[in-house]
């Protein structure tokens, strides 16, 4: 059989490294389409990089989001099976002082894409990372029926997305789906997202780099699962017989203020001795109180189930963290000792 040939918007990102990393695995040859970068930003793919780029297993090229042509010319080049749309202005917190930005890569993109595979290459199946942020205030649980409230530009762009998607399936037959996913995080998520954020500092403070962590609200509740658990998902989406929308959730919600808990617990300490709460710069104008998923959907017909729980989430992501800094686990529980 043929190899099927993914592109992948967004692989420098979490999700999209992992993702690349499960289809090259499956025998696909993968396109990542990444955005020029002052600095070059291929941290997280370069050990795939290095194993895959020669044979050409891996091929990566330049494009932007906001520049319809870039991805045009690719889609007619390569005509690939699978088009994964993971990338975006993806941080919720930073999309209200660029709202014009966030709507343009998020929104307008999604509809450049299917707009160029419906003229060019309608047999290609399309993936939309949307997002449970789009629910915003509907309150929990929420799943493929809830409405969406979204609470910030970040919310709104992807509520356009996700309608786009819907639209070019149901008005003009093409494979385009929705993956609409809770909050998903790994050693991997960038530093400013709140989970990386608390782990990260919390290594720099073991260091003596950093002496608090400084956060906005930590009442708000998410339901937080693996990165690794979420990308098979994604791909399950696309194996799907048809075109369809779905939730990717644990189920479960825990507060940031459960989060920091859990994970000073790890090394025995009490996170209200390094923690400053409802600092000015990271509140936002309005919040999204109350994420917990319902994924019945998913498991029933993709079969999927998240391997990982919090535990295991947190451990990873400060365990990872730990070894940025040369602490080993036991060698920060003993420093950990000395700052009680
Ligand atoms: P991420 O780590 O922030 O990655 C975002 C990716 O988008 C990066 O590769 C980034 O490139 C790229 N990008 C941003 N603007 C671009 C542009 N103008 N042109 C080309 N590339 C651009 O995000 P993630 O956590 O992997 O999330 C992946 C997708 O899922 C996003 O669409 C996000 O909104 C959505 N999502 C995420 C979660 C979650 O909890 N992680 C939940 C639901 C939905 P650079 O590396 O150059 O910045
Ligand atoms: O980690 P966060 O920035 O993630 P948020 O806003 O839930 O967005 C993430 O998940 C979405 C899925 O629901 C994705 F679509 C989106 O792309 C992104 O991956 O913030 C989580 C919560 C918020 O309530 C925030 O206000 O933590 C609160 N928080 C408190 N202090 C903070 C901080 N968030 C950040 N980033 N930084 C803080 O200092």
């Amino acid at each position: 059989m043929k190899k099927k040939i993914a592109f992948i918007t967004g692989i420098t990102g979490q999700d999209g490294s992992y993702l690349a990393e499960l289809l090259l695995k499956k025998k696909y040859t993968v396109h990542g389409l990444l955005r020029r970068t002052s600095i070059l930003n291929v941290d997280r793919i370069q050990d795939i990089i290095y194993k895959y780029e020669k044979q050409k297993k891996l091929v990566l090229h330049y494009i932007d989001l906001t520049d319809t042509s870039s991805i045009t010319n690719l889609i007619i080049k390569h005509k690939p099976h699978e088009f994964y749309n993971l990338a975006a202005m993806s941080h919720v917190g930073i999309s209200f002082s660029t709202g014009e930005t966030t709507m343009n890569t998020n929104a307008i993109s999604s509809y450049r894409i299917l707009e160029s595979i419906l003229k060019n290459h309608k047999k290609c199946k399309f993936y939309q990372a949307s997002s449970s942020e789009m629910f915003g205030s509907t309150p929990p649980p929420q799943n493929e029926k809830s409405s969406f409230n979204p609470q910030s530009p970040y919310g709104v762009s992807k509520v356009s997305a996700f309608y786009t998607t819907r639209y070019f399936r149901q008005a003009h037959g093409l494979f385009s789906s929705n993956g609409i996913l809770f909050n998903h995080e790994s050693p991997r998520r960038g530093l400013n997202f709140v989970t990386r954020k608390i782990t990260h500092s919390l290594a720099r403070i073991l260091v003596g780099k950093e002496k608090k962590i400084y956060l906005g609200d930590i009442t708000t509740k998410r339901d937080w699962g693996h990165a690794k658990d979420y990308v098979y998902g994604i791909w399950l989406i696309l194996q799907h017989k048809k075109a369809d929308d779905f939730v990717l959730s644990t189920g479960k919600n825990y507060s940031i203020k459960d989060f920091l808990k859990k994970v000073f617990k790890i090394l025995g300490l009490d996170w209200r001795k390094f923690v400053k709460t409802n600092t000015k710069n990271f509140m936002r104008p309005s919040e999204v109180r109350n994420l917990k998923g319902d994924s019945n959907k998913a498991k029933k017909i993709l079969k999927w189930r998240p391997k990982y729980n919090l535990d295991d989430l947190c451990k990873d992501m400060l365990i990872s963290d730990l070894k940025l800094y040369n602490l080993s686990l036991n060698k920060a529980k003993k420093i950990a000792k000395k700052l009680k």
